[in-house]
């Protein structure tokens, strides 16, 4: 299997990047990763919020994402392939790192 960040990673190679997020998890019912990130406050929310959004811009790739006060609920996948890519795995991994900066975990 060629790597190439438009193609779905092979199971094996998804099972090795996780291992590297440990806070990330395959979705039950569907080819996508989660995670549930939890903030002092909204303010700390948002502001991990607005990190990641320029980051999408950035990337065009985008999260899944559900905000309920100091929580966000995140699901990455690659709609135009159908399951989880090294852009996913890129965009979990700078979400890891902007969730520090505002606090997170
Ligand atoms: N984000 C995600 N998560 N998956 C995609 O397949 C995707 C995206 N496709 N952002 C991009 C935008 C595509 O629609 C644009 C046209 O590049």
């Amino acid at each position: 299997m060629t790597s190439n960040s438009n193609n779905k990673l092979a199971i094996d190679d998804l099972k090795q990047a996780l291992k590297r997020l440990p806070d990330w998890t395959l979705a039950k019912d569907r080819e996508a990763i989660t995670r549930n990130f939890q903030f002092a406050d909204f303010d700390a929310a948002f502001s991990f919020m607005t990190r990641c959004a320029l980051m999408a811009a950035k990337m065009d790739h985008h999260p899944e994402w559900f905000n309920v006060y100091n929580k966000v609920d995140v699901t990455l996948a690659t709609h135009d392939a159908g399951g989880v890519t090294q852009k996913d795995i890129d965009l979990a991994a700078a979400m890891d790192g902007y969730a520090v900066m505002s606090g997170g975990r």
